[in-house]
């Protein structure tokens, strides 16, 4: 007997259940066990999940984010609103002086993109548009802090200096980087993650070591950004960021626009300017984007997921969407399922590790928007079904196997119900993310 594929209706059910249970009120853990506080880049997923849902509490996610905010603008990776003991790094390991507790280092920077999504999904205008006056600036100041601390000299090109502000953190686009840091400490015996998830979808002891080496280098200098920015041993250009950011002043700059903050919007367009040039330093020799190691000055040796996302930051042309699509096909020949986070042809894929290999439902989505952008409908839908697929077949999981899809990491994951609600369970809402 085969067991009925779940209805789109119960699937529904089950992600609104999902994002209830783990809503700390206010904001979302991303999965109860293994990430018990509220993490940046999740939330601005979370918030366009809640926007099909509950308005308010929508805007409530994006709006307790900032709370973490930091005097200079960066909001960071992980704001630890209450204590909890099933994570490491928590608050004491990161020696930051921020009330409510805060990371030290930041992540994809989604939040003006996901504030875009609420507001037009707002049907109450007057109160959209006042939670959006005052939450703009406080996104202009974020993006002022990745376009100007993050890019001292203003090249264009913005620096993570943490393999965890990429939001995809063992990629091996960062094993090269990674390699050049001597670890000096050995944190492995501190680590929780293993006991509520399987060692060999985690990242390895050696990657925890450098990235907390890289942690005691941040406290060294008390977490000034700029002489972090400019002295840490790891500098890199993810493609992946630089994407989410530059679509991100895009939203941005439409709603300060929108609202009449003109001496904003125009920093962003002057911004978005010099930032879609810096793309073309991204680009490997066969056309393809990379990461650039700024240090060594050399680009990534592999292509991951994060090599489709320019087109999601409205960069690149119809000739880069069928050049990427080509791409995706050679990939599908050896996965089921799109997009693997890493080439799987690569000698460093690995279908299990967390960003080695697994596909991701937040970056699929960003992939379709680029693709339907561009004009590769075809594409986009091909992805969007094998998403919903996913989902139905493995359910709300942190992440999948590209080859069988089967479930890996964490289980009823918020981002993972979020992408079904905004996205999966409504193929009528359009493929781009925002207008
Ligand atoms: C470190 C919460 C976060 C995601 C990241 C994902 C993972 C943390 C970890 O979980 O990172 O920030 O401890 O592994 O890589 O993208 O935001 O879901």
């Amino acid at each position: 007997m085969t067991t009925p594929s779940p209805t789109s209706a119960s699937l529904d059910a089950l992600a609104r259940d999902i994002l209830a249970r783990n809503d700390r009120g206010g904001y979302t853990v991303p999965n109860e066990k293994v990430y018990p506080f509220q993490w940046n880049w999740d939330s601005a997923f979370v918030a366009m999940g809640f926007a099909v849902l509950d308005i308010e509490r929508a805007w409530q996610e994006l709006e307790t984010l900032f709370l973490g905010q930091w005097d200079d603008g960066m909001v960071p990776s992980i704001v630890f609103h209450k204590p909890a003991a099933n994570y490491y790094p928590g608050p004491s390991a990161w020696g930051t002086t921020h009330e409510p507790p805060t990371t030290g280092i930041s992540q994809p920077p989604v939040a003006a993109t996901a504030a875009r999504v609420v507001f037009e999904a707002d049907p109450d205008r007057a109160r959209a548009e006042a939670r959006l006056r005052a939450l703009l600036p406080k996104l202009v100041a974020s993006h002022r802090w990745w376009h100007e601390i993050r890019d001292p000299d203003g090249t264009g090109l913005v620096a993570i200096v943490h393999p965890w502000e990429t939001g995809r953190d063992n990629s091996p686009e960062w094993d090269a980087p990674l390699a050049a840091i001597t670890p000096t400490v050995d944190v492995a015996a501190l680590r929780k993650d293993k006991t509520h998830v399987n060692a060999s979808e985690r990242p390895t002891d050696a990657f925890y070591n450098r990235v907390m080496t890289l942690v005691e280098e941040a406290k060294a200098l008390h977490w000034d950004g700029k002489a972090v920015a400019r002295s840490l041993s790891l500098r890199v250009c993810d493609v992946g960021v630089q994407s989410i950011l530059v679509r991100a002043d895009h939203d941005l700059h439409h709603l300060a626009t929108l609202l009449g903050f003109a001496d904003e919007a125009a920093a962003l367009a002057g911004w978005i300017e010099r930032s879609t040039k810096g793309f073309d330093r991204l680009r490997g020799d066969d056309g393809i984007w990379r990461s650039l190691d700024l240090r060594s000055g050399k680009l990534a040796a592999s292509v991951s997921s994060g090599s489709f996302l320019p087109l999601y930051a409205r960069v690149g042309t119809r000739e880069d969407a069928d050049h990427l699509a080509a791409l995706l096909d050679r990939w599908g020949s050896v996965t089921s399922y799109a997009v693997p986070s890493s080439d799987p042809f690569a000698e460093t894929y690995d279908p299990h590790r967390y960003w080695r290999g697994p596909v991701w439902l937040v970056v699929n989505r960003m992939i379709v928007d680029g693709f339907a952008t561009a004009g590769r409908l075809d594409v986009a839908d091909r992805i969007a079904a094998q998403s919903r697929e996913l989902v139905g077949r493995h359910g709300f999981c942190e992440y999948f196997d590209p080859r069988t899809g089967d479930a890996l990491g964490g289980r009823d994951f918020s981002w993972t119900a979020a992408m079904w609600l905004a996205w999966l369970a409504r193929p009528d809402a359009g493929h781009a993310v925002t207008g």
